[in-house]
């Protein structure tokens, strides 16, 4: 049985020192060996962004896809293959600017992949403009006397989007964080993790401390009920979103696999083609 070392690979991470990623990667690793997958039993698909570099990373089938459109990319692996488990990832620039599109309707159309969103409140590849999550206020390099556009609160976005599985974690709490990955992998249905990953390079504001000051955690809320979206949307409300743990999960809804007419019984990827060498040597070359 594979072990988190298993899902190592041999690449370097080149993230800056003290990056939050650092920890999602490794929640990761270890979320898949505790839930008994091979790494290829394993997909991590991933955007543009310095966040986006995770699929490179982990010993498992990756592919690094364009800005915004790991989702789709996602989509399309499970769909092709309902054997693998597919992550998708990436940065929130990635996932809720370019990518919102993608990330309302993975959503909603509760497709089995796991999407872990590495929330660092800017964009740090491009070394430090706003985002979407950054607040009113922050001053970047884009808005040099701070931005007067409120911040998108994803949570509760998710929640109205009619998400199955909502959670958010912070890098540091690792076993947090892994268990939440777990549960991501093992619901039946899209699950969305937004991770607290401080930039520590171009975001000096919502730094490791800061977080450690603002974060409540759910499993410290009395009788804080996960299946109550109601409880969920007010808890997320009343703490401006700055909760860590698992808001909200679904488990009567079906996911998208399950309610397609007509979805095959095997992994289409293994499905026989029914066309000879050559035809599919003349489709490759069209694409080559
Ligand atoms: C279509 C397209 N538009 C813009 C860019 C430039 N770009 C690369 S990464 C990025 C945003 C990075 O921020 P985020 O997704 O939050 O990831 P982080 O680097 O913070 O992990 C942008 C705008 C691009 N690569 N492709
Ligand atoms: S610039 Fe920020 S997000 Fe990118 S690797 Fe460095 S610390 Fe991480």
């Amino acid at each position: 049985m594979a072990t988190f070392k298993d899902f190592r690979n041999s690449v370097k991470p080149n993230w800056c020192p003290g990056c939050g990623d650092f920890s999602v990667q490794a929640a990761i690793q270890r979320a898949a060996a505790n839930v008994g997958l091979e790494p290829d039993q394993l997909a991590v698909v991933s955007g543009i962004g310095c966040s986006g570099r995770i699929s490179g990373y982990i010993n498992a089938y990756g592919f690094h896809g364009i800005h915004g459109r790991s989702l789709p990319i996602a989509q399309g692996v499970k769909m092709a293959n309902k054997d693998l488990t597919v992550i998708a990832s990436g940065g929130d620039g990635d996932g809720f600017a370019i990518g919102l599109g993608h990330t309302i309707h993975a959503i909603r159309r509760n497709i089995d992949v796991t999407y872990i969103v590495m929330d660092n409140q800017i964009y740090g590849l491009t070394k430090g403009q706003t985002s979407p999550r950054s607040d009113v206020g922050f001053k970047t390099k884009s808005t040099p006397q701070g931005s007067i556009e409120s911040a998108l609160n994803v949570m509760e976005m998710a929640l109205t989007a009619g998400a199955t599985f909502v959670a958010q974690s912070f890098s540091t709490d690792l076993k947090e964080l892994t268990a939440l990955i777990e549960a991501g992998i093992n619901h039946k249905g899209f699950s969305l993790i937004n991770v607290f990953s401080p930039c520590v390079t171009y975001n000096k504001v919502n730094t490791y401390d800061w977080f450690k000051e603002n974060l409540v955690k759910l499993s410290d809320v009395e009788s804080y009920d996960p299946h109550n979206k109601m409880t969920a949307m007010k808890t997320l409300m009343e703490n401006r979103g700055l909760v860590t743990g698992l808001i909200y999960q679904n488990t009567e809804q079906k996911s998208y696999q399950e309610l397609i007419t007509g979805y095959s019984e095997s992994p289409l990827s293994e499905s026989d083609l029914n066309i000879s060498e050559d035809q599919f040597n003349g489709l490759v070359s069209e694409f080559m």
